[in-house]
């Protein structure tokens, strides 16, 4: 029972609502701790590259310009199980499904649609090492914006 790393990250909506220290202590309440954090100011390329995935959706442009409006707090988190627990806490992708099915959820505390969802949760033990990586190890594309930022 050793524990366990995941990606987590306030989207642009969420820092610019200032969201972040509600977020932060429902993070502590529930038993996570912040291993690294960081704020940057992702860059089109970036997001494409994190979101390849999605890349052939209707969605992805509308995605893409969200998530380049503004900066995001990323944070690796670390608690036993903590892939699943942090998606149990953000709570499903849709914010305003989310209202009604999950009240208590991140997403629907400060999220408002689909795409405007406020946080991102790595979605597997293999997600969350591709991601950790991504963000805190390689040397992505975007600007590293600093910390007093987050104040
Ligand atoms: O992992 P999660 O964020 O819960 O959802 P995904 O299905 O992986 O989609 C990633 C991301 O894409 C989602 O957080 C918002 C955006 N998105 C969207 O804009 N519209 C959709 N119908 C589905 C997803
Ligand atoms: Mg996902």
């Amino acid at each position: 029972s050793g524990k366990e790393k995941t990606l987590a990250m306030i989207k642009p909506d969420g820092l610019s609502g200032n969201y972040t220290d509600r977020i932060k202590n429902l993070i502590s309440d529930s038993g996570f701790t912040i291993c690294k954090e960081r704020i940057i100011q992702l860059d089109e390329e970036s997001v494409m590259s994190f979101y390849a995935e999605h890349s052939s959706r209707s969605f992805f442009g509308s995605l893409v310009k969200y998530m380049t409006s503004g900066p995001v707090l990323l944070m690796i988190l670390e608690k036993e199980n903590a892939v699943a627990d942090w998606r149990a806490l953000i709570g499903p992708t849709d914010a305003s499904k989310a209202k009604v099915t999950h009240p208590h959820s991140i997403r629907a505390l400060c999220g408002l649609d689909s795409e405007k969802n406020c946080v991102h949760g790595s979605d597997s033990p293999q997600s969350a090492q591709r991601e950790i990586s991504f963000f805190f190890e390689e040397k992505i594309s975007g600007r590293i914006v600093p910390k007093h930022d987050e104040l």
